[in-house]
């Protein structure tokens, strides 16, 4: 791929990804006189909603919350059903904004960017797609998601396997028929959680392999009263706002104002109860110093647990359900609708892999602990190569040809989650280092696109044609993302925050936590500051 090559088409901006990230990208641009374009691997738009369409799959916010904010049309058309987005729902939202905005004939489906090359000589982007299609682009935008890469294990004999085999991150269109089967899963994390309850409802058994136990909180999940969908619609802006202000980018989540022990035992148990009842993770912002004191997370995590050996019959697989090796909340907390619950039933077993690992999957199911599980289809709810996976699936060279990949080796180095260093005109939305997952993400979304596309209407507005993030500012975000993360309890937990969810993974805790209302300040001051830490040439 070099300055011989013949190019196909020249854009200033190339997005990678068609999910929310970048059709709210491609509309910006759109609307600003950019030539612009997606590339999109899949046949449609919805990113992770087109993909995870596994048995039970729903957003864990409520969908008056996640949704577009941008445009005041909208937010008024639209009439979400439920109270959490389903799905076919979701997807349904994505197809809709797609045509609102006339945004499909500007996307190139089923096609995958497979390199990108800074060049030297032309100062652009020079970039491969899997059809052998070569785009020259000023600007590159990576809009490729933080959970879009699936994890399945490396576990031999899985080629062995007679039955059917299944990931809930790249679940087929037509959805099995598991009617009658017996069927694995592995893994409890969100996808699991959510889809246990679903699967055993037709299945004729179901074997749950679990490695480590999760808090799950109730969802409550229910239609959407007209009055509630009205009343939130009348007050958008507020809501919104309120949104802006907070650290999780929720409006009804504002920050605690007192600590777990600024109230005794029987008022703190009142206070989790009624966020019990209400679902959702109002929990978790009950008091200042859950995800900072052990003492107090622990207040949070035995009630959860007093709460699972309540629900779940069987007292021993009551216990197997308990989480004890991580405080609440330090992974991505679950939202469940009879997960639980769902251990009652007689065609469902839990099966303890914590300290016995799959040895083997076999031609009739896997083998742990010496004893073979028989099954005739297995599900991996095995989770994601998260927040660096789909970058690091594009190589990406700069002029000096090195690779952002080798860069990464020891971890993602970002300024702002947006750009890296030595890396021009190479934007990332929601990239490691921002707030992308610990927030709404729609939310963190609408941002990251607003500052990108700002900083690059800025170059142009000046003529320059390169911008740049600087090394020593890229050097003390990633020092003050760090900073803060350890301040927290995150770091306690193995998770894929921190790349532990990979075998061979550098580990290193990924997004940031100083909450999404701090970090538009930041962003902001740099912005007031004459784009501090960028340099334009
Ligand atoms: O993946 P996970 P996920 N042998 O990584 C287990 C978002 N999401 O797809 O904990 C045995 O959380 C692994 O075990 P362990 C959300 O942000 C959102 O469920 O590593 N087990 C774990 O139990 C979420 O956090 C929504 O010990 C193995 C599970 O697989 C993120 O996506 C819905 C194993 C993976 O859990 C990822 O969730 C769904 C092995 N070799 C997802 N390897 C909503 O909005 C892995 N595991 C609702």
């Amino acid at each position: 791929m070099e300055a011989f090559l013949k190019i196909d088409k020249y854009l200033d901006t190339l997005i990678v990804g068609a999910g929310f990230a970048g059709m709210y990208s491609l509309h910006k641009q759109m609307s600003d006189g950019f030539k612009v374009e997606i590339y999109e691997q899949a046949d449609d738009v919805g990113g992770t909603w087109y993909w995870n369409k596994y048995p039970g799959a729903r957003c864990d916010i409520e969908s008056m919350d996640y949704s577009y904010s941008f445009s005041e049309d909208l937010q008024q058309e639209w009439n979400w059903k439920e109270k959490y987005g389903t799905q076919p729902e979701l997807l349904e939202y994505a197809k809709f904004v797609c045509k609102k905005f006339n945004l499909r004939k500007h996307i190139n489906f089923n096609t995958k960017i497979t390199k990108a090359i800074f060049s030297k000589e032309k100062q652009k982007w020079i970039v491969d797609t899997d059809n052998n299609t070569i785009i020259e682009c000023q600007n590159l935008i990576l809009a490729t998601g933080n959970l879009s890469t699936p994890n399945t294990p490396n576990i031999s004999g899985l080629s062995n396997f007679k039955g059917n085999v299944y990931h809930t991150g790249a679940w087929p269109k037509k959805m099995p028929n598991f009617n009658g089967r017996k069927v694995g899963i592995i893994g409890t994390g969100s996808s699991a959680v959510q889809s246990i309850p679903v699967i055993s409802e037709t299945v004729g058994e179901l074997l749950v392999f679990q490695r480590t136990p999760n808090f799950s909180l109730p969802a409550r999940h229910r239609d959407l009263p007209e009055e509630k969908r009205n009343e939130y619609k009348r007050n958008y802006k507020k809501y919104r706002q309120l949104a802006k202000n907070s650290s999780f980018g929720i409006a009804k989540y504002q920050p605690p104002t007192q600590s777990a022990f600024d109230v005794s035992d029987e008022e703190r148990n009142i206070i989790y109860e009624k966020a019990w009842q209400e679902g959702g993770q109002a929990m978790l912002f009950a008091f200042t110093d859950l995800l900072t004191n052990e003492k107090a997370n622990e207040t949070a995590s035995e009630f959860v647990r007093n709460k699972i050996r309540k629900i779940v019959n069987d007292k021993e697989t009551a216990e197997k359900l308990c989480p004890t090796n991580h405080p609440i909340g330090t992974k991505r907390l679950c939202l469940d609708s009879n997960y639980f619950e769902t251990y009652n039933k007689k065609n469902v077993s839990l099966i303890d892999i914590s300290n016995n690992p799959i040895e083997q999957i076999t031609e009739n199911g896997l083998l742990t602990n010496n004893i073979e599980y028989s099954f005739d289809d297995l599900v991996f709810a095995t989770g994601f190569d998260a927040m660096t996976g789909a970058v690091n699936a594009i190589e990406i060279l700069n002029d000096k040809n090195e690779s952002l990949k080798s860069k990464w080796l020891d971890g993602p180095k970002t300024y702002l989650g947006m750009m890296v260093s030595d890396f021009p005109n190479l934007f990332m939305i929601t990239g490691p280092q921002s707030p992308g997952v610990k927030s709404q993400m729609i939310l963190s979304i609408e941002q990251h696109v607003d500052f990108i596309h700002d900083l690059i209407s800025h170059k142009k507005g000046n003529n320059y044609n390169k911008v740049n993030a600087k090394s020593k500012n890229q050097d003390q975000w990633v020092t003050h993302n760090n900073e803060v993360a350890n301040a927290t309890l995150y770091p306690l937990a193995h998770s894929w925050y921190n790349g532990d969810n990979i075998a061979g993974k550098s580990k290193g805790f990924m997004p940031y936590v100083g909450g999404v209302a701090n970090y538009k300040n930041i962003c902001d001051e740099k912005v007031q500051n004459n784009y501090e830490g960028f340099e334009f040439s």
